[in-house]
């Protein structure tokens, strides 16, 4: 495996990819070009430059999150062959410019989800948290509002006020869609872009849904292990795969984490590691990495990447806001590099543990 950070590109992220190389262990960024629109073509001259920025850190560009897809993809509106071309055209620039992940969702209108972004824990850090409760009081077209005031000034992935300031079209475009119906959606879309794919062999990782169940009476797909499975049958070629998140599969309280990433075997190209603390089966606030700090078994989740001979980029993902430090919620740097040694620890004890 390697060692990664996410980083959203030096206009928009706190942390500076000097700070990142000076992690121990870390040897690679995942990054987009975070100013582009979903549906948007990106130039082969874009992704270059970003390429090079980041090799000139001494770190690689191992791999973009995410490359969105577009809303009438996902809802399977009119003009869904128009952006699943712009599409294609995207992979085949990353392609030509050795970039070989991408991570995607296939979330409708929200990406993920959580109800406060500053909860206060009794350190004093504060981490992002969700209510079940407070989601159900909500309109949805409120939810942008009730969290921006605590974004620090950042702009957060999924949230961007541009596509909230139109959340009432976008409601009406995902009016009929059930699940099934978006099953078939993104068999849709993955059927048509695998022979780019296959042709500069990039590996499609889509993310979980977070949290990963319905929320606002909109269907989500990508929340269990038998849809996971389903999603790698329907479209049954290796670049198409997962983003391992354990975060975002551990909402759900059903989802055995070890046992779904062991299924996933060969199909797992990325992984998101982080750990969450359970009040309410439903109500959950996230948590240092440290397996003692929440409610996951950190060390199983390791073990199980291990056992199935991941070798692609992981990375810890949110992580909580400690000594002071003021950034995007969940991507600081302080929390996420105590993250990044903690998990190369662990890494480096079970496979010490093998071999030796
Ligand atoms: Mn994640």
């Amino acid at each position: 495996m390697q060692m990664t950070l996410r980083w959203y590109g030096s206009a928009f992220d706190t942390v500076t990819l000097e700070q990142i190389r000076q992690i121990p262990g870390v040897t690679g960024v995942i990054s987009t070009l975070y100013d582009t629109a979903p549906g948007e073509v990106w130039s082969r001259e874009r992704i270059r430059a970003l390429k090079n920025e980041i090799e000139a850190s001494g770190l690689t560009l191992a791999g973009i999150e995410s490359v969105n897809i577009h809303d009438d993809i996902k809802a399977g509106g009119k003009s869904r062959d128009k952006y699943i071309k712009n599409y294609i055209e995207t992979l085949a620039n990353l392609g030509e410019e050795d970039v070989h992940l991408v991570c995607y969702n296939f979330m409708p209108v929200f990406d993920w989800t959580r109800t406060e972004l500053a909860r206060i824990r009794e350190d004093g850090s504060t981490v992002l948290a969700y209510t079940q409760e407070a989601v159900d009081a909500l309109e949805p077209e409120k939810m942008f509002d009730s969290i921006s005031g605590d974004m620090n000034g950042t702009v957060m992935p999924g949230w961007e006020p541009e596509r909230m300031a139109g959340i009432k079209e976008l409601f009406a475009l995902y009016k009929g869609v059930d699940e099934e119906q978006l099953f078939d959606n993104l068999k849709y879309f993955l059927e048509r872009i695998m022979s780019v794919c296959e042709q500069y062999d990039i590996q499609m990782a889509i993310h979980p849904d977070d949290p990963a169940w319905s929320v606002f009476g909109l269907p989500r797909i990508m929340t269990t292990k038998e849809n996971i499975l389903r999603m790698t049958r329907m479209v049954d070629n290796s670049h198409n795969g997962v983003t391992f998140c354990s975060g975002s599969y551990g909402t759900n309280r059903e989802n055995d984490l070890p046992d779904m990433i062991r299924s996933l075997k060969g199909r797992i190209h990325f992984a998101h590691v982080r750990n969450l603390k359970f009040i309410t089966s439903t109500n959950f606030e996230e948590a240092a990495h440290l397996s003692s700090d929440g409610s996951f078994d950190i060390y199983e989740i390791m073990k199980a990447l291990y056992d199935i001979g991941f070798d692609g980029p992981i990375r810890p993902d949110h992580g909580r806001m400690i000594w002071g430090e003021k950034a995007m919620p969940g991507y600081g740097l302080y929390d996420r590099a105590l993250g990044a040694a903690y998990l190369n620890g662990l890494w480096e004890a079970i496979e010490k543990g093998r071999t030796r």
